[in-house]
């Protein structure tokens, strides 16, 4: 865990937030700014910047959030879904703790 990671805390839970789905490896809790009327961040328990660095450290846990992220589109919509990881601040990165967006629920718009 590191200290001054907000997703880190919420991992530990010592910031609450609605947590939609656990693994032993991830969590997934509503986006507190949703883009969707599904919109979940799906975060590894281990803390990563990014997912770059997830997947060259622990590719199985990457592995790991995609699944859950799978599991919580079909629980919460009908299956059909977005994935996003921004990796870094040009790609609109700000918490660096490394996750995945699961947005779905509705048609979405092409980029
Ligand atoms: P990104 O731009 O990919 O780093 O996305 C970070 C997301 O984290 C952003 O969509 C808003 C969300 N977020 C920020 N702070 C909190 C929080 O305290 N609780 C929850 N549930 N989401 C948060």
């Amino acid at each position: 865990m590191n200290a001054d990671c907000l997703f880190c805390k919420i991992v530990a839970g010592e910031i609450r937030t609605e947590m939609v789905a656990e693994s032993d490896t991830a969590v997934a809790f509503r986006d507190i700014n949703p883009k969707a009327p599904v919109h979940v961040l799906v975060v590894p328990r281990s803390h990563h910047a990014d997912v770059s660095a997830l997947a060259g450290a622990d590719p199985q846990a990457l592995a790991d959030v995609i699944g859950l992220a799978d599991q919580v589109a079909s629980d919460l919509a009908d299956g059909q879904y977005r994935l996003i990881c921004n990796v870094g601040p040009k790609a609109g990165q700000t918490i660096f703790h490394a996750h995945a967006h699961v947005l779905a629920g509705t048609q979405l718009s092409g980029f």
